[in-house]
Order: C-alpha cells, then sequence, then structure tokens
C-alpha cells in the first residue's frame, strides 16, 4: 500500500506504529508533507548556519507538535518564511532502527522545548541559549553522519534544556501573574455571553480579560488553561467565571451546540464539527483551514463580537467544583506540615500521577490508580491528564487535600522543586523518596518532560498508556536498564510493587 504521510510522534498513531495514510489526530497527508518541509528547512538552516529569527525559529517547531497547526497556508508561510530548501525527514527514517529512533526522540523532545520556551519568549523573556540549542539538535538530525555516541549525550542535553525552559516559564508566569495559590474553580455556566479559552497561553488569557472587561461577557478556562483561576493577576477579574468542560479529547462533544465563542492558545485543538465550526477561534501557533486567525495584535473584537451574538445560556449550567493551584510555593509553604506527616506516618507515599489525557481506553488505569491509592498517600498532579480523576473526593491529610492539582504540563517543573526540597528536607536523593512517578503522555511536550525526569536521574518511572512507538528495542532497554522505566500494567498490581506490598 502507497504511504502518503509517515507520523508516529503522538500516543494514539495509527495501530501504534506510524500514520501513514492520514493522521488518527485528523491531520491529512498533505499538512504532514507540509510539517516535514518546515522542520526540513529548519535543519538546513542551522546545518548551514542560516540566520533564523528566534520567533521563527520557535513557531516553526511548535506549529509541527500534534493537534496545533492543521492550517496548510499558515504552514506554507512559515516554509517561506524560513527560505531554505527542505531536508528530506525520510533520510531519518531510512537510518538504522536505534539512529530513527534516538533522532525521533530529540526531534520530538526540542517540539515539547519550543512550546515552553514559547510561552516565555512571548512574556519577554530571552530564550537565546534555547534556540542555541533547539538549533544544534537540528542540524544532528540533519546530520547523515551522526550515530548513536553524539545522539544520546544531545537526547539528554534536550532534558537538561528543557528544564531549563519550564524553570524560565515558571519565572515568565510568576513575574507576570503573581504566584498561583490554591482556589476552587466552579464548572457552573452562568446565563449570558461568554468566551472559552482553552490550552496553555496565560498572555492570551490576560489579554482576552482585559479586553473583555466591562463588555459583559464572561470568560471561562477549558483544557490546560484551568490552573489559570490561580494565579493572583489573572484571578482578579470578576468576569473569569470558572472552567468548561474536560479535557482536550472530549472537545467534539462538550463544544456541540454550545452558545459561546471559543478560542484555542495552543494544542490540543481537534478536527472541527459542523455543530461548532463558527465559533472557534485560534491565535498564535495553532491554526485550522477556515477558521479565523487572531494575529499578533491580539484583537479578539471577533471573539467578544461572536460571543455577544450567540448570547450565552439563558438559565445556568450547574456543574461541581475543581480544586487547582497548588504550584511549588504553595506546596512548599506546608514543607513543615508534609515533612512532620511522613515522620509520623500519616503520609505514607506520594504518588505523581500527571501528564497527557487522550482518548484511548486503557487511560481509565490512571482514574481506578487514584481512586485505590489507600489512605495516608498524596496524589500530585499535572498536565490536562488529571480531568480523569481531579473531580473525586478522596480526602485531607492534615489540612491538604490528598489530590493536589500542580498546574499545567510545564508545571512538571514544580514538581520536581518539590520533590528535590523534600529530599533535601530528608537528607536522601530523590530516588529514596517514598514518591512514585505514574506518568501519561500524549504528544510531545510529555517527551521533552520525560527527557527533563530522565536528565536529573529520577528512575522507576511508569509510563501509559502504552509505551512510545519511536523507541527501538535497544533505546529501550537501555532506557530500562539505566533508569528503570517501566510500562503500566493494572493498578492494583502497580500500587502494590510501588508501596512494597
Ligand atoms: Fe498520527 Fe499522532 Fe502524527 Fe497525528 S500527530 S498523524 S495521530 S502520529
Ligand atoms: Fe494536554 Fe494536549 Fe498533553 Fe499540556 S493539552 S498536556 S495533551
Amino acid at each position: 500500500m502507497e504511504t502518503k504521510m509517515f507520523c508516529m510522534q503522538c500516543e494514539q498513531t495509527a495501530g501504534g506504529k506510524a500514520c501513514t495514510n492520514t493522521g488518527v489526530c485528523g491531520k491529512t497527508a498533505n499538512t504532514a508533507r507540509l510539517q516535514d518541509e518546515l522542520t526540513g528547512a529548519l535543519i538546513t538552516a542551522s546545518r548551514r548556519g542560516v540566520e533564523v529569527p528566534e520567533r521563527l525559529l520557535l513557531e516553526g517547531v511548535f506549529a509541527t507538535l500534534t493537534n496545533v497547526n492543521f492550517d496548510d497556508a499558515a504552514l506554507e508561510k512559515l516554509i517561506a518564511e524560513v527560505g531554505t530548501p527542505y531536508y528530506n525527514l525520510y533520510k531519518v527514517r531510512d537510518a538504522d532502527e536505534d539512529t530513527r529512533s534516538l533522532k525521533t526522540l530529540l526531534l520530538l523532545g526540542i517540539r515539547g522545548v519550543a512550546a515552553y520556551a514559547y510561552h516565555a519568549f512571548v512574556l519577554g523573556h530571552d530564550v537565546a541559549e534555547i534556540c542555541a540549542f533547539l538549533k544544534k539538535a537540528l542540524s544532528a538530525i540533519g546530520d547523515d553522519g551522526c550515530g548513536l555516541p553524539e545522539l544520546l549525550p544531545l537526547v539528554m542535553e534536550c532534558g537538561k534544556v528543557n528544564i531549563d525552559a519550564l524553570a524560565l516559564l515558571d519565572k515568565a508566569n510568576n513575574e507576570a501573574f503573581g504566584t498561583p495559590a490554591p482556589v476552587t474553580v466552579s464548572r457552573t455556566i452562568l446565563p449570558g455571553p461568554f468566551i472559552v479559552v482553552s490550552g496553555h497561553d496565560l498572555r492570551d488569557l490576560k489579554l482576552m480579560l482585559e479586553q473583555t472587561n466591562g463588555k459583559g461577557v464572561n470568560v471561562y478556562t477549558h483544557g490546560e488553561m484551568l490552573p489559570a483561576h490561580a494565579y493572583p493577576e489573572l484571578k482578579k477579574y470578576a468576569h473569569l467565571k470558572g472552567n468548561f468542560g474536560t479535557a482536550w479529547q472530549n472537545q467534539q462533544k462538550e463544544l456541540a451546540n454550545v452558545p459561546g465563542a471559543f478560542l484555542f492558545t495552543t494544542n490540543c485543538l481537534m478536527p472541527l464539527q459542523k455543530s461548532y465550526s463558527d465559533r472557534v477561534f485560534t491565535t498564535a501557533v495553532v491554526g485550522y483551514p477556515g477558521l479565523v486567525h487572531i494575529g499578533e495584535d491580539k484583537d479578539f473584537t471577533p471573539v467578544i463580537d461572536k460571543a455577544l451574538e450567540l448570547g450565552g445560556y439563558t438559565e445556568p449550567q450547574v456543574g461541581g467544583t475543581f480544586t487547582t493551584g497548588f504550584g511549588h510555593n504553595a506546596v512548599l509553604s506546608n514543607a513543615e506540615t508534609i515533612v512532620g506527616a511522613v515522620k509520623s506516618g500519616a503520609i505514607k507515599h506520594f504518588f505523581l500521577v500527571g501528564g497527557c489525557d487522550g482518548a484511548k481506553q486503557g487511560r481509565n488505569y490512571y482514574t481506578e490508580f487514584v481512586k485505590q491509592a489507600p489512605p495516608g498517600t498524596i496524589i500530585l498532579t499535572l498536565a490536562c491528564g488529571k480531568y480523569r480523576f481531579n473531580d473525586l473526593d478522596i480526602g485531607t491529610i492534615g489540612g491538604l487535600p490528598r489530590i493536589l492539582d500542580m498546574g499545567q504540563c510545564n508545571d512538571a517543573y514544580s514538581a520536581v522543586r518539590v520533590a528535590l526540597a523534600l529530599a533535601d528536607a530528608f537528607g536522601c536523593g530523590v530516588n529514596d523518596l517514598p514518591l512514585t512517578l505514574v506518568l501519561s503522555w500524549y504528544e510531545q511536550k510529555a517527551v521533552a518532560i520525560l527527557l527533563s525526569l530522565l536528565h536529573l536521574g529520577i528512575r522507576n518511572i511508569r509510563l501509559g498508556p502504552t509505551l512510545p512507538a519511536f523507541i527501538s528495542p535497544n533505546v529501550l532497554n537501555y532506557l530500562v536498564e539505566n533508569f528503570g522505566i517501566a510500562s503500566i500494567t493494572t493498578p492494583e498490581a502497580d500500587l502494590a510493587a510501588m508501596l512494597g506490598k
């Protein structure tokens, strides 16, 4: 059968191997080709030392991440802006399987790094060193003579650079929007016109709040935007009312016929359905054919006008609540209580159950895992995978909820900070803490975060729902031998093993 495209970058890839005809995500073969050409053009530019402005480099890498940009015209524009002939990515695919595996791991890792760096960049922070690494990595991917000895250290360095990007973004978000504090977020949608802001970009949300202020339009967060409610400079807007829906993979169902306008600032955007395609808008690196895209001037008037035209609900759509805002500052302000509770035996174990959500059946594992985690255990969580269990009430320990939502996927940095502080308090290494990481992955930011955790030497991570298709048997062996990485099995068996039962 003819191969029209080749993409294996996300967890839902066709048959667990590769999308070769059309993307399970809805990406067409032509869009996949353009994304390859864009990556190939950036590879050539990096190899030849052609100057590519930071914004273009970050956008060009970020635009190829899963569920970000489906708009061929936008991709063609980026390719033209880079302006170099493109390196043929099929050369990577034709390499021996371990080289291919490491080059793919590196490429997908930098896609995640670019996404995080982009958010820090738009908040005015210096991303020069991160961009220098992106170019170095792109250059290595396009170097046909580059083999395992060169690639393995680069893959680990990608993990380090991603930590730098996460730290920079943490600083950028805290400086711009204040220090997040725990908050209860309503899930009720009130009557009247409203806009739902999805994705990860807090700056876009802030600009939307400013522009809707006093206009009679309420604003709700969606998906990874939920932790925004914890930032004082965002929370202060009275018309930021609450959170809409659940994780990204439910959007085609949850957005159907909703009388509000939607703005996607980053992944995860799914192919649109007729019943709501007239009310979805994109901005930044997100694109979808036929939609109104809000450009760099960030004039959200078309979104606001659409919300006013739709008018919203006439009756409140009553929902429950979520709790979020347990970033490193909030958790570490309770450090004494936590350390005391561990010493007294009130807290027996910490689980970091975090990562992406997705459509696979097997992801119920994470819900079951949290339900079955015994009393005396704390669940730290982050990213959109939390929607599998963040509506559960599993009680408190010493006044702290047993489920602590640390934020977006980039707040993996918070989890690292907390783990390092606890290790410090107990005078041990992170791997000696009563802490196990149970991660769920879907797209390439999760790949970057995984590399960061490996760079920090964190062992015995459980990964699911399945292992990535781009990991060759030898690379997997390396990860198992050096880091004890393992696939999830069942909640019962994994909990027993983690708790030493
Ligand atoms: Fe397939 Fe995932 Fe690539 Fe989409 S991003 S084409 S679903 S592997
Ligand atoms: Fe989610 Fe797409 Fe990965 Fe930021 S929004 S974690 S999947």
